[in-house]
């Protein structure tokens, strides 16, 4: 039997539960100056008016995590961070996900992060490893291992796998429990690679049946180069879905992404009588009645 472990998350007051037995966890990925050129550009003038909006914008359309990144370059990151956290904290109260590659400003946002955090990311390097476990386990929060080392991202869903599992055998090792180990297979583009798709589908569904942990990923990477990506990504998160996904990092405002996962939790019994269904579509109709 395949287990399905939760994840739980907090922040001041909400919690967070993570699962395959329950609908699919948005975690927003808006709040990024590295994948969005409104928000660098802002970060760059100080203003901190998108981030707060942005925060507000993802939870209303159904993210209950947010992604935090604050990459600027030749900014101080560990400031930077620990300003968008408590911008963000002060307008709404959600579990984080702090994505960054730097320890120091990992640490610096952990430290004002109230609840349990998660951490975005650890992945095969001893290096990383190394920085980022105990970190973990010192603030209680629960982390996304990514599929590479410092070979780079490797090229079978095997390699993938055992990547995969060296980063749980370390966190357990670490005292991190394995519910509180995400894996992200690595979503690359299809349009660089044919089998990109194919290789993170299959990763998760090995990853899946041998540990039963909770799966993130960047979901929107999968259609970099491509026209019409909307179709591209709202077909590839219900597979994923399928091979067993459960908190993809994506942008919870297109409506083509939020509908294909709110289809893919009910085709796969995780949307209790359709009400997840039904109240997304009595939004929807609101909405357009507005227009
Ligand atoms: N795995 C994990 N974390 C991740 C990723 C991953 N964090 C970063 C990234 N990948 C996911 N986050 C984003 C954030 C924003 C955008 C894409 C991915 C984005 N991109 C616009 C686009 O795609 O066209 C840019 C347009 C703009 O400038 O506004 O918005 O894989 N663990």
């Amino acid at each position: 039997m395949t287990r399905n472990l939760t994840t739980i998350l907090k922040s001041k007051t909400k919690c967070v539960a993570i699962s395959r037995d329950l609908p699919t966890t948005i975690i927003g990925e808006r709040i990024n100056p590295t994948g969005r050129k409104a928000v660098l550009e802002a970060l760059r003038a100080g203003n901190f008016d998108l981030v707060r909006k942005d925060a507000l914008d993802q939870a209303a359309a159904g993210a209950t995590v947010l992604d935090i990144n604050a990459g600027v370059p030749g900014a101080d990151e560990p400031t930077l961070i620990q300003h968008i956290l408590r911008n963000v904290v002060d307008v709404i109260d959600i579990p984080l996900c702090i994505d960054t590659a730097n320890p120091q400003a990992l640490a610096a946002a952990l430290s004002i992060h109230e609840g349990k955090a998660l951490i975005n990311s650890v992945n095969g390097e001893e290096k990383s490893l190394d920085a980022v476990l105990p970190l973990a386990r010192e603030h209680g929060a629960a982390v996304i291992g990514l599929c590479l080392d410092g070979a780079g991202i490797p090229p079978t869903a095997e390699a993938r796998f055992s990547v995969a599992a060296r980063i749980i055998e370390r966190a357990t090792k670490a005292g991190i429990a394995l519910e509180d180990v995400i894996i992200d297979p690595l979503a690359m583009a299809m349009s660089a690679d044919s089998y990109a798709g194919r290789i993170a589908l299959d990763t998760i569904q090995w990853v899946v049946k041998e540990f039963g942990v909770n799966i993130s990923m960047g979901a929107s990477n999968i259609s970099f180069g491509m026209p019409d990506r909307k179709y591209i990504n709202a077909t590839y998160i219900a597979m994923a879905i399928h091979a067993g996904l459960t908190c993809p990092i994506t942008n919870p405002l297109l409506p083509e992404v939020n509908v294909a996962i709110l289809a893919a939790d009910l085709s796969m019994g995780r949307d209790e009588y359709g009400m997840g269904w039904i109240k997304a579509y009595r939004k929807r109709e609101k909405e357009r009645k507005v227009q």
